[in-house]
């Protein structure tokens, strides 16, 4: 942008540097315990992160082994959501299954 100082002269400005970052992504977690069904969190992993049985048995058993799994990475709302949907099935069905979100 070029504006005039008091004497007239002209001054240009450098283009201001593009600054915006993309925005951060968020990986959704399970935590294991030892109530909830392997059967059941199987299923949740296939309804709420769009997963085969083969895929979803795999990130179970790691979850079960290590203590916890990576379902997937999404933006921020689209995490939350998935954390929710996850929380409010499980509980519902009476299990106790933890799911959380961090940044990626
Ligand atoms: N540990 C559970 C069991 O033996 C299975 C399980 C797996 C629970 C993953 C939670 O996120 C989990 N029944």
């Amino acid at each position: 942008m070029a504006t005039k100082d008091e004497n007239g002269t002209v001054i240009v400005r450098k283009e201001q540097k593009q600054k915006l970052k993309p925005p951060p992504m968020y990986q959704v977690l399970l935590l294991n315990d030892d109530y909830t069904p392997m059967e059941f969190v199987v299923a949740i992993i296939q309804e709420y992160f769009n997963k085969d049985r083969e895929t979803a048995t795999q990130i179970m058993l790691m979850v079960h082994r290590d203590g916890k799994g990576m379902c997937g990475v999404y933006p921020k709302d689209i995490a939350s959501t998935k954390v929710e949907l996850v929380l409010t099935h499980a509980r519902k069905a009476g299990h106790p299954l933890q799911c959380v979100m961090e940044e990626a």
